[in-house]
């Protein structure tokens, strides 16, 4: 599997900068600040226990996902790396092997999580993030004792590193029932569903429905501070709740932080649009520089690849030196995500100062 690209500036702090809080940051969607509504709704919170099952906000959040899901139970989990794990760890074995997509978030991005606490190994079907029910067949181990047995198949929706493109719907579908008739379980990572649910005008259950299990995130778009969920039937739920106590995960008075997540869900899903027309505002201006290459057809939620002829490393610290920061996902490739905290002012500034940036390391 082809190794990711680590950027030295991949985790560079905004606070570092004099200027933090005029800075335009197009790092990731992950970035967002609570707005006064949010924080407000987060203070008002009612809460209790949560590991003893007394937190009303908790419970109210996890029935309001566990619907919007179409899934029969949800657990509030403290991040989609958790909420990933947790279908590794519900509906694998030892030994097992899982098909992904390639540039799959938890082969990636999740520190060997899927290694170290499921001892499970992945095998890539497809091209590009995405795959076919007939990829799904060629990357199925033999039924022979020595073989890994292939146990689950994951799709990513939107997909990171495909630049926030979205499954066909279609495919989707055919990939999970694929899956059900060999007999392996499926998980959706829906980190950023609610983008694909926007962009698509399908409904997040419709998107769930065949998958087995479903996680989904709030601190990404839709801008809350902390929290995802983990989604699927009673029994695997039930089962994920134990191991999120095993992990250290399960948090006492947690509705402060579901609030959060309540608030987003009820507030900022529709405004997903505005991320995505700054998406293509921001792709199609810079798709007009010289020594750039956006691929605009693939850009259809709030990602952007950006794809240079000098070292993304050099145009990522002059942008910041200019009041943008953006991460490189790539040597020559940069990464811009949209959000709600930047506005479309914001992107036609973040335009000029990149296309600057590009010109300057150039020469
Ligand atoms: N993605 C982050 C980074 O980890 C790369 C980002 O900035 O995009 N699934 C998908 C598809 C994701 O993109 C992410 C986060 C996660 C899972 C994990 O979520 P967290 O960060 O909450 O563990």
């Amino acid at each position: 599997m082809r190794k990711t690209f680590r950027s030295k500036s991949t985790f560079a702090c905004a606070h570092r900068d004099a200027n933090f809080g005029t800075m335009i940051d197009l790092r990731s969607d992950t970035v967002t600040r609570p707005t006064a509504a949010m924080r407000a709704a987060m203070a008002a919170a009612e809460v209790g226990d949560d590991v003893f099952g007394d937190d009303p906000t908790v419970r109210a959040l996890e029935e309001e996902v566990a619907h919007i899901t179409g899934k029969g139970a949800a657990l509030f989990v403290s991040s989609g790396t958790m909420g990933n794990q947790l279908a590794l760890a519900t509906q694998t074995r030892p030994g097992d092997e899982v098909i992904v997509g390639e540039g799959a978030h938890p082969v990636f991005y999740e520190g060997g999580a899927g290694a170290a606490l499921s001892g499970v190994q992945f095998a890539t079907a497809g091209r590009g993030g995405f795959f076919t029910a007939d990829e799904v067949d060629a990357a199925l181990q033999p039924r022979v004792y020595w073989a890994p047995r292939t146990a689950l198949v994951a799709i990513e929706n939107t997909h990171n590193r495909a630049g926030g493109r979205v499954w066909s719907l279609a495919q989707a579908h055919a990939v999970a029932e694929r899956a059900r008739a060999l007999g392996l379980a499926t998980h959706i990572d829906g980190a950023r569903i609610w983008n694909a649910s926007v962009a698509s005008g399908v409904d997040v259950a419709t998107w769930c429905a065949p998958f087995d299990t479903a996680s989904v995130c709030f601190s990404k778009g839709l801008g809350a501070p902390v929290g995802s969920a983990f989604c699927g039937p009673h029994r695997l739920v039930d089962e994920a709740r134990r191991l999120r106590k095993r992990w250290g995960g399960a948090m006492r008075q947690a509705g402060i932080l579901a609030a959060g997540a309540l608030h987003a869900l009820a507030h900022h899903r529709a405004r997903l649009a505005e991320d995505h027309a700054n998406a293509r505002a921001l792709a199609e201006a810079l798709s007009r520089a010289p020594g750039v290459r956006v691929d605009l057809a693939s850009v259809e939620t709030n990602l952007v690849n950006i794809d240079l002829d000098v070292p993304a490393d050099a145009v990522a610290r002059l942008a910041r030196e200019a009041g943008v920061l953006i991460n490189p996902s790539g040597p020559r490739r940069l990464r811009a995500v949209t959000h709600l905290d930047v506005s479309r002012a914001d992107i036609d500034a973040a335009e000029a100062t990149l296309g600057e940036a590009i010109r300057r390391a150039a020469t």
